[in-house]
C-alpha cells in the first residue's frame, strides 16, 4: 500500500476546501486512479472519529478523518443550540482510553453544555495531536469497493478522490436532520432554524415571538433557554415528551478531586455495566411492591436526576406494561403538580408506555408553561396548515412570528450511511441492501461491503447506552481486528450472509422482549416517512453485546470471511 503524505489532503488554507477540478470535469474512474491510497479513512470527527483515528495512528496506519462540517466536534459542532446539553454525567460520557486525561480535564458542571463539550473535544483534539490528520469541509458521497484491489474508493463534494483499505463510519448515530416538510415554509418572512444546524453566530430572542415544533431532548432544552429571551414562545406540541428533572448543578473541585482518585476503578465498572453508567442493578418487579413503597422508589429516582433513574427501579419498567403504566403514572402526577394550568397540565402528559421512546432529562421544562408568555398549541387537534409569510397557520387560527425554531429530531441511526451512495461487492448497494431495514453482523459488518465497519450504527448498541463507553468499545474490536488482519497478511474482512441474517433476527428478537417495538419513535424509525419500521437498536446490552463480539474475534473472527488479495 501506497503511504501518502496526508498534508495533501488538507484543505486550501485560502477557503479550507480541499482543491481539484470541479466534479463535472472528471470521470470518476480517472480521478480514483490518480487517487491517493490510504489505509484508512474515518468519516466523521466527532468523539468516535477522533478516537478511531487515535487508535489507528497507533497500530502505524496512513488514516486520515474527513469530516463534512466546518470544524471537528460532530453532534457537538452541529447542536449548538441554547440550552444544549448532555443528559449523561459528564464523568461518565468521556473518553476512558487515556488515565491522564481523565486526570487533567476538570468537568465544571453534572451535566456538561455543549460548548464545554466542544471544549473537552478540541482539547483531545490537540492533546494528542490528531488535527494534522482531519479533513474538514468534505462530505464523502459515494463509496464504491474495489473486489479485486480489496479497496474502497471514495469520491467527495470537494471533488477529491480517496483509496483506502479500510472505511470507518463514525458518522454518528443522530447527524442527519430531519425537517418537516410543511407548505409555504419559503414564504415566512423571519428565520427558521433547525436545532441541529444551529448558526455559529449568535441567535438573539429579545423581543420577538418564537415557536418551537418538536418537544423531544432537543425540545425540551431549548425550550426553557428561548422563554428566557423571547417575548412570546409558542410550543408547538405533537406528542409530549416524559421529562425528568436534570437537578443539574456546578462541580466543586473538592468532589472532582475525590472521584478522580476512583477513576480507574470507575472506568472499569463502566465497561462492564450494561448501559456504560454505573448503578446497582435492580432485583424486584414494580408489581411486587406495593404502591406506597413503588411511589417512594420514583420519588428517590426523580430526585437522583438520572435519565435513566425511573428504571433502575424495578426490573420489569421496560418489559412489562402494568409495570411501565405505573412509572408513567407517576411521571404524570409530577407533570400536573408543576404545571399550574389542568388543560395544558394534560397536553403535556405523554400517554405512551415510559422510557420507550428516548426519555428527556429538562431544567424548569414543565415550569416554564406556568410564564405568561408560553402558551402550549395541540398539534393533534389543530395541526399545522402551512407556514405564512406572518407565522404558521394551524387548523383553527394563524399564529404570527418572527422566528420558528426546528427542534424535529434526526433520520437515527441508518441516516448518515445512508446518505453515502455505497456501493459493495457485485454492484450490490447499501440502500437496496437496507430496504426492508438495516441489516449486518454484530451491529459492525454488513455482508458484501468489506473492510467497511460502523461505530454506533444500527443493531448496535449505540443510542441505548452512554456512546462514550459504547464507541471506545467497537473502536478497539475494529482496531484489533484490523491489526489481526494486517499480522496475518490479509486484506479483507466481510460478514457472512448466515451471520448477518442470525444477527438481524436476534436483534429483533431481543428487542421483542420489550415494549420498545410497541411504540412509534426515531428507535422504530417511524419518525422518517417511507423509513422500513424495525427496531434499529441492540437492547440486549452492552456487556452482553462486548462479550459477542469478542467471542467472535477470539474464536478466529467466526461469523466473517477474511482473505488476502491475490
Ligand atoms: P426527537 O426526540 O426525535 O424529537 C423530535 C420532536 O419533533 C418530537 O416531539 C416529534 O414529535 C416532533 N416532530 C417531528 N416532526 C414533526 C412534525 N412534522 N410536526 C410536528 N412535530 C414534529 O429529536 P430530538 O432532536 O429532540 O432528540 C433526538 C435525540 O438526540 C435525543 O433522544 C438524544 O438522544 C439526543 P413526534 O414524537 O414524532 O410526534
Amino acid at each position: 500500500m501506497t503511504h501518502i503524505d496526508c498534508r495533501q489532503l488538507r484543505p486550501d488554507p485560502k477557503d479550507g476546501r480541499i482543491s481539484a477540478a470541479p466534479k463535472s470535469d472528471r470521470d470518476p474512474a480517472d480521478a480514483a486512479d490518480a487517487a491517493d491510497t490510504l489505509d484508512a479513512v474515518v468519516v466523521g470527527a466527532g468523539l468516535s472519529g477522533l478516537y478511531q483515528l487515535h487508535r489507528l495512528r497507533q497500530l502505524g496506519l496512513a488514516a486520515v478523518i474527513l469530516e463534512a462540517g466546518a470544524d471537528l466536534g460532530g453532534t457537538w459542532y452541529w447542536n449548538r443550540y441554547p440550552g444544549a446539553r448532555c443528559d449523561i454525567e459528564s464523568l461518565s460520557y468521556s473518553y476512558s482510553f487515556s488515565p491522564e486525561l481523565d486526570q487533567e480535564w476538570e468537568w465544571s458542571e453534572r451535566y456538561a453544555s455543549q460548548p464545554e463539550i466542544l471544549r473537552y473535544i478540541h482539547h483531545v483534539a490537540d492533546r494528542f495531536d490528531l488535527r494534522r490528520d482531519i479533513v474538514l469541509r468534505t462530505r464523502v458521497t459515494r463509496a464504491a469497493y474495489d473486489e479485486d484491489r480489496h479497496l474502497w474508493q471514495l469520491y467527495t463534494d470537494t471533488g477529491r478522490a480517496v483509496t483506502t483499505r479500510f472505511l470507518i463510519l463514525a458518522t454518528g448515530c443522530m447527524s442527519t436532520p430531519q425537517a418537516p416538510r410543511i407548505p409555504g415554509a419559503g414564504s415566512f418572512a423571519g428565520a427558521i432554524h433547525h436545532t441541529a444546524r444551529w448558526p455559529r453566530e449568535e441567535v438573539s430572542f429579545t423581543g420577538k415571538r418564537i415557536a418551537v415544533i418538536g418537544t423531544g431532548s432537543s425540545g425540551v432544552q431549548v425550550i426553557p433557554a428561548i422563554a428566557q429571551e423571547a417575548a412570546a414562545l409558542t410550543v408547538l406540541q405533537r406528542t409530549p415528551a416524559y421529562v425528568l428533572p436534570a437537578h443539574n448543578r456546578p462541580l466543586h473541585p473538592a468532589e472532582l478531586s475525590e472521584f478522580k482518585v476512583t477513576y480507574p476503578e470507575f472506568r472499569q465498572a463502566q465497561r462492564r455495566s450494561r448501559g456504560g453508567t454505573v448503578f446497582e442493578p435492580p432485583t424486584r418487579s414494580a408489581l411486587e411492591a406495593d404502591e406506597l413503597e413503588r411511589t417512594a422508589a420514583y420519588e428517590a429516582a426523580w430526585d437522583t436526576g438520572f435519565l435513566n433513574g425511573m428504571l433502575r427501579t424495578y426490573t420489569d419498567i421496560l418489559t412489562d406494561e402494568k409495570a411501565n403504566e405505573t412509572a408513567a403514572e407517576f411521571v404524570r402526577s409530577k407533570i400536573r403538580s408543576i404545571v399550574a394550568d389542568p388543560v395544558t397540565a394534560e397536553l403535556l402528559c405523554p400517554r405512551f408506555p415510559f422510557a420507550t421512546k428516548r426519555p428527556c432529562l429538562g431544567t424548569d421544562y414543565y415550569a416554564t408553561y406556568n410564564l405568561p408568555h408560553v402558551s402550549l398549541v395541540d398539534l393533534r387537534t389543530t395541526p399545522i396548515e402551512r407556514i405564512t409569510p406572518r407565522g404558521i397557520r394551524t387548523s383553527d387560527r394563524e399564529h404570527e412570528l418572527d422566528m420558528i425554531v426546528l427542534a424535529t429530531g434526526f433520520d437515527a441511526l441508518t441516516g448518515s450511511q445512508l446518505a453515502i451512495d455505497i456501493v459493495g461487492k457485485g454492484g450490490a448497494t447499501l440502500q437496496k441492501r437496507w430496504a426492508d431495514g438495516p441489516r449486518n453482523y454484530l451491529g459492525l459488518v454488513s455482508a458484501d461491503f468489506p473492510n467497511l465497519f460502523t461505530i454506533l450504527g444500527p443493531l448496535s448498541p449505540s443510542v441505548l447506552t452512554n456512546i462514550a463507553v459504547a464507541l471506545e468499545q467497537q473502536i478497539d474490536w475494529i482496531t484489533d481486528c484490523i491489526a489481526h488482519l494486517r499480522h496475518n497478511g490479509l486484506t479483507e474482512i466481510d460478514a457472512t450472509a448466515q451471520a448477518e441474517a442470525h444477527w438481524v433476527a436476534s436483534t429483533a428478537e431481543l428487542a421483542g422482549r420489550t415494549l420498545y417495538p410497541s411504540v412509534d419513535s426515531w428507535y422504530t424509525g417511524a419518525n422518517i416517512p417511507g423509513k422500513p419500521h424495525t427496531f434499529l437498536a441492540y437492547t440486549g446490552g452492552l456487556d452482553r453485546y462486548r462479550k459477542e463480539c469478542d467471542a467472535a474475534a477470539r474464536d478466529g473472527y467466526t461469523g466473517f470471511t477474511l482473505s488476502a488479495a491475490h
